[in-house]
């Protein structure tokens, strides 16, 4: 999950450096150095490199923008003819996000993990056709039903354009690489495997076959009893659960099949205290006997004190010795 951020004072001191958030992430030593002040505060077991999924819109030259206190702006894709793929250029353009990997896996040490990622093509759609954060993308879901062929056009695309950034990410220095599917949750069942699942395993085979050995973690948010599907048939190794799932559920139908990572909940730990204790443990409990990666079930939210974050990785450092 989003580890790095707001929340950190360090993070705060260096992003003004950057005239805005894209050109900050396009900044291999800056990206670097927010990537490693979370591993040097809570010298956490992974880091996932700074970046965000809208790189990908943006190398395909849709116009986005960071507004400050607002958050992303896109013009609105009304067709797919708007954007077409090249392949090499998008990783020309993406080459600092790659840089950026490179140095920080340089100055890691070895047992560190390094996690390359990129938005699975339903939650880039989602973006690149509402034009930005909605609660439910209506435009999007209309092309569900009203346009599936332009609809699939798209995805297909993003299909072959996620799997080129997953892959450069993993020969600049990933050991890791995760798919952040944040919107899978707003489809409805007979629309799932189609636009989630579906992507996601062309993805996963692309990806192996240029780098075998790189796991690859799903985290189709919020999908609920549809996780088991989607880890049965997306081909990933680990999927990562939303604080909605149950342990035991998990625990009973992902386990056996694949690494769980999950799943505090964000709010618990900005609100801290007792609870956000108890939880840790019943986490660790629950899911620590099986393949398990300790993890929130959603990104760190900006005003969560580093203290609260400081108490749960030591926790989880003295439960796992
Ligand atoms: O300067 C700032 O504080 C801007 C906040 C911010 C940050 C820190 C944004 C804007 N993106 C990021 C970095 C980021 N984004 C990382 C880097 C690693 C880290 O922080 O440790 C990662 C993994 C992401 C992934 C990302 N971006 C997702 C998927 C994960 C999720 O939260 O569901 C999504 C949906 C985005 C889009 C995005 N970028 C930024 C914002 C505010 C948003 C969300 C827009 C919305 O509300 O829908």
């Amino acid at each position: 999950m989003r580890q790095a951020g707001r929340y950190l004072p360090e993070y705060r001191e260096i992003r003004d450096k950057a005239a805005n958030f894209l050109d900050f992430c396009y900044s291999p030593s800056l990206a670097a150095e927010a990537t490693l002040q979370p591993v040097r505060r809570f010298a956490t077991d992974g880091a996932i490199v700074f970046s965000d999924i809208l790189v990908i819109p943006d190398a395909l030259g849709q116009k986005v923008e960071f507004i400050a206190g607002h958050g992303p702006v896109l013009e609105p894709l009304r067709s797919v003819s708007e954007i077409d793929l090249d392949v090499g250029r998008l990783r020309e353009f993406l080459s600092p996000v790659y840089k950026t990997l490179s140095m920080v896996r340089a100055d890691l040490g070895e047992e560190i993990a390094l996690i390359g990622f990129a938005g699975a093509p339903w939650t880039l759609a989602c973006y690149m056709v509402e034009g930005g954060p909605s609660t439910d993308f209506s435009a999007l879901r209309a092309w569900t039903y009203e346009r599936p062929g332009e609809l699939q056009d798209l995805i297909d695309l993003l299909v072959e354009a996620v799997s080129a950034h997953l892959i450069a990410q993993a020969e600049a220095g990933a050991d890791v690489l995760q798919l952040f599917d944040s919107w899978a949750g707003i489809l409805p069942e007979r629309e799932f495997d189609r636009w989630s699942i579906t992507p996601t395993a062309k993805i996963v085979r692309k990806v192996k076959e240029a780098c075998a050995d790189v796991p690859i973690i799903g985290f189709p948010n919020r999908s609920g009893v549809l996780y088991k599907d989607y880890a049965a048939k997306s081909g990933v190794d680990g999927v990562s659960i939303d604080a909605s799932v149950p342990l035991d559920w998990a625990a009973r139908e992902l386990q056996g099949r694949c690494v769980v990572q999950g799943n505090l909940d964000p709010h618990l730990l900005l609100a801290g205290g007792e609870a956000l204790g108890e939880e840790v443990e019943r986490i660790l409990s629950v899911l620590g006997g099986g393949p398990f990666i300790f993890n929130l079930g959603h990104g760190v939210l900006p005003k969560t004190p580093p203290a609260h974050v400081a108490a749960v990785a030591d926790r989880v450092r003295a439960w796992g010795s």
